[in-house]
């Protein structure tokens, strides 16, 4: 069998405010080089705009999650996910993603690897990178099928569709990785931290910007981008991350004062685009530093409601801690998401070799 000739089994679906191409793992090679290079292909890198491939020529809509059965009782499917970066021939399991997370209940009911349960199915998730962890998504399944409209708005997509809540266990994973709340990278205070995506926190005030900014205008502002670029440098080792020049994390996300009475405004560099919103995982991170006291992003929230605003909207975190200072850890934290099926069929990859 030929990929280029016969064709690849892949669904698209926008995935919370992402969008990217859904795979079960027996439908693509079983080594990880050999895979790599055929997503490349897929999705049109390296190449700034992806016009030959699936991809959307942004970070947010190329991305790419693997499921398969679970091999543990803990869980109902195993998810992978791939970041494909767009401009370059680099394919990452650096980092996993909350938004593609939201498409993964629907997807594994709709490949049968999940029974529909009755109105709603719980999918119990094995996320499977950078390390291992675990989220439990409630989708709706009426009538023995997936349903995707509904009322629930999420910022960052247009359209109302039907709501998927993600849940989220704790763990023992110190929820600051760097044992303080307050690092100096680059001569900035940042404070790292972690409950799902390696996040560092950084008060606009001390990278002299308002904190409301478009991204557009963000990403246009060099002296800021090589100020970010040097606090990320300076932290990846701190944060066991080692050298993260050609890595997608950690995100960096900016913090001020909330404008809409929310409970504080971010902007975030994944690392190099400005996001449009804002990651889950990286919420569920952001969030955790806002509840904590002591932090640079610390501000009053209300019964464990968090409310992040960001260039679209805001985003609700429910998030409950244990412990404090150094010792925090999250006990449980819970969003809501949409997810959408745009398409289900073959995809042909380009011909040739993406990778030398
Ligand atoms: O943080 C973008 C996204 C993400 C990641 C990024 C995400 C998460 O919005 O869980 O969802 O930060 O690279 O898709």
């Amino acid at each position: 069998m030929s990929y280029e000739i016969d064709g690849i089994r892949c669904m698209q679906m926008r995935g919370g405010s992402s969008k990217g191409a859904y795979f079960l793992s027996d439908d693509l090679p079983a080594d990880p080089d050999e895979r790599d290079d055929l997503l490349l292909r897929i999705m049109g890198s390296p190449d700034e705009r992806q016009i030959d491939g699936l991809g959307g020529g942004h970070p947010l809509t190329s991305k790419v999650a693997v499921l398969s059965p679970s091999s543990t009782g803990d869980a109902d499917v195993d998810y992978l996910f791939l970041q494909v970066v767009p401009d370059r021939a680099t394919v990452t399991d650096a980092q996993t993603c909350g938004n593609l997370l939201a498409g993964v209940g629907p997807f594994a009911v709709e490949r049968g690897l999940v029974a529909v349960a009755g109105e709603i199915t719980d999918v119990r998730i094995r996320i499977m990178n950078p390390t291992t962890s675990f989220a439990t998504a409630r989708v709706r399944t009426p009538d023995g099928r997936v349903r995707y409209d509904g009322d629930t708005v999420m910022a960052g997509t247009p359209f109302p569709a039907a709501p998927i809540e993600l849940e989220f266990p704790g763990g023992d994973a110190p929820v600051f990785p760097t044992g303080r709340l307050v690092d100096r990278f680059a001569r900035i205070e940042v404070t790292c931290v972690h409950a799902g995506m390696p996040v560092l926190l950084v008060r606009a005030t001390d990278l002299d910007i308002d904190g409301t900014e478009l991204p557009e205008t963000l990403e246009a502002n060099e002296t800021l981008r090589s100020r970010v670029e040097a606090v990320r440098r300076e932290a990846g080792p701190a944060l066991g991350l080692g050298d993260v020049r050609n890595t997608t994390v950690p995100k960096i996300t900016i913090v001020s004062p909330p404008r809409h009475g929310g409970t504080v405004t971010t902007r975030t560099f994944i690392p190099h685009r400005v996001h449009s919103a804002i990651g889950v995982l990286g919420a569920v991170s952001v969030a955790a530093g806002v509840l904590a006291p002591g932090t640079v992003a610390s501000m009053a929230a209300e019964g464990g409601l968090v409310r992040i605003e960001h260039p679209t909207g805001s985003f609700d975190v429910h998030l409950e801690l244990d412990g404090d200072g150094p010792a925090t850890r999250v006990r449980t934290s819970a969003v809501v998401r949409t997810a959408r099926k745009l398409s289900d069929g073959l995809v042909w990859p380009r011909s040739g070799k993406a990778l030398p």
